[in-house]
């Protein structure tokens, strides 16, 4: 298939591309590189330096063969976006095009302005490309778990069904997010149902939790490997645990340490992706998918990273910190992940191998590790 990758430089949308192109599809990818200019403009770096995406695609090519296309502009200017979606034709768009940092999202006024206009922007005019030039084609969007929040009941795979005084219909799971970041991805869920509805558009909204790891099965050669953050602003927290480990810095457990959330492998990411192009959504349909293999609280999380770092002669301390977000520290956590399974996902859980695994791969770049990045003072409140 002709798939569109959008924010094919991110963590995840670089593997993206590798292993839907590995995959034996034709891959476009787009970016802004919005995210490599607000880490510049932080004073952030990742572990270790990244190519770009010219660069990724000619070593991509040198490896495997395989050509991924790069287009960079940005996707909140109609003639670029429109441009290549003119000439390109895809069957499959796989939308990343997010400012994807709840911190970042939080900061000031200005990152919140940029994470609502980029966000809510690179959506719409990603559902008007495909209206006028596509209508056919299957958008898959990357929403997050976070939309939903921490309900005190079970969370559902994106729909409810209600009864009310003595009626019944079937809703969008009810949404309550925990920063402004998650909340623009509702919105995003809201403009894409609402063009379901309207242009009968063909949808797949993937709500993700909390990716880790940096290996797929593209990553042999280490340069196309992916960003890791672990800093406060773009780290996920059990990649930062790992890094904090290594450096021998005491954990960071945000307050009481028992949010809940649904996680996965950046391998599971990759396949969850794959058969969600490869299963196409019927037209007028909005399919949504709770994107995790298990939950963790971030006590359990510390504790994994503290055994496992035990085993590898690492000594890990875990410290908890007065907790920067206003989110629940203890609550009912439930939702239900069964339809990428019965896509034929088949789960990669967080195991002791696989947990080392990450350690002995970050391990070689500790000289590289920031103590500096590992508290920014961004506040909820
Ligand atoms: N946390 C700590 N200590 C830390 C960092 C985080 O206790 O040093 C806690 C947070 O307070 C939160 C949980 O760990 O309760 C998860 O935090 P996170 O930073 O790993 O994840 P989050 O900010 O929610 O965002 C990440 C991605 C985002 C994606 C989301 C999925 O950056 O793009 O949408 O995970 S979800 O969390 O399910 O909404």
């Amino acid at each position: 298939m002709r798939v569109l990758i959008l924010g094919g430089d991110g963590y995840l949308g670089w593997p993206t591309a590798m292993h839907l192109s590995a995959h034996g599809h034709k891959v476009v990818v787009v970016d802004n590189y919005l995210r490599r200019q607000v880490c510049e403009e932080l004073d952030i770096a990742p572990l270790y330096p990244v190519p770009r995406l010219h660069d990724r695609a000619r070593r991509w090519h040198a490896e495997s063969g395989y050509t991924v296309n790069v287009h960079i502009g940005d996707l909140c200017e109609w003639e670029f976006i429109s441009g290549i979606f003119e000439s390109f034709r895809p069957e499959a768009i796989v939308h990343y095009a997010e400012q994807p940092s709840a911190p970042y999202s939080m900061l000031d006024r200005r990152s919140a302005t940029l994470t609502l206009q980029n966000n809510i922007s690179a959506t719409a005019n990603m559902i008007f490309a495909v209206r006028e030039f596509v209508p056919d084609a299957h958008i898959i969007k990357l929403g997050t778990m976070g939309e939903y929040g921490t309900p005190d009941i079970d969370i559902e795979e994106g729909w409810i069904d209600i009864e009310h005084k003595g009626r019944k219909d079937r809703f969008l799971y009810p949404r309550q997010a925990g920063s402004l970041y998650h909340t623009t991805k509702i919105m995003d869920t809201d403009l894409l149902w609402f063009y379901v509805r309207t242009w009968n558009l063909r949808v797949t909204d993937l709500m993700q939790g909390p990716v880790y790891g940096v290996k797929t099965a593209e990553t042999n050669d280490p340069s196309l490997r992916s960003f890791l953050n672990y800093d406060e602003i773009f780290g996920t927290v059990l990649n930062r645990f790992v890094v904090q480990a290594i450096a021998g810095y005491p954990l960071t457990v945000y307050g009481a340490g028992e949010q809940t959330r649904g996680y996965l492998n950046i391998i599971d990411t990759m396949n969850c992706i794959r058969l969600s192009v490869e299963t196409p959504a019927d037209k007028g349909e909005l399919r949504i998918f709770n994107q995790v293999v298990e939950t963790f609280s971030v006590n359990e999380l510390a504790g994994r990273v503290a055994e496992v770092g035990k085993t590898l002669g690492i000594d890990v301390t875990v410290n908890t910190v007065e907790n920067p977000r206003k989110e629940r520290e203890e609550h009912y956590y439930n939702p239900v992940y069964t339809g990428l399974k019965d896509l034929g996902l088949e789960p990669h859980p967080l195991t002791d191998d696989s947990l080392a695994d990450i350690i002995e791969t970050i391990v070689p770049h500790k000289q590289n590790i920031r103590e500096d990045l590992f508290l920014r003072g961004v506040r909820w409140a």
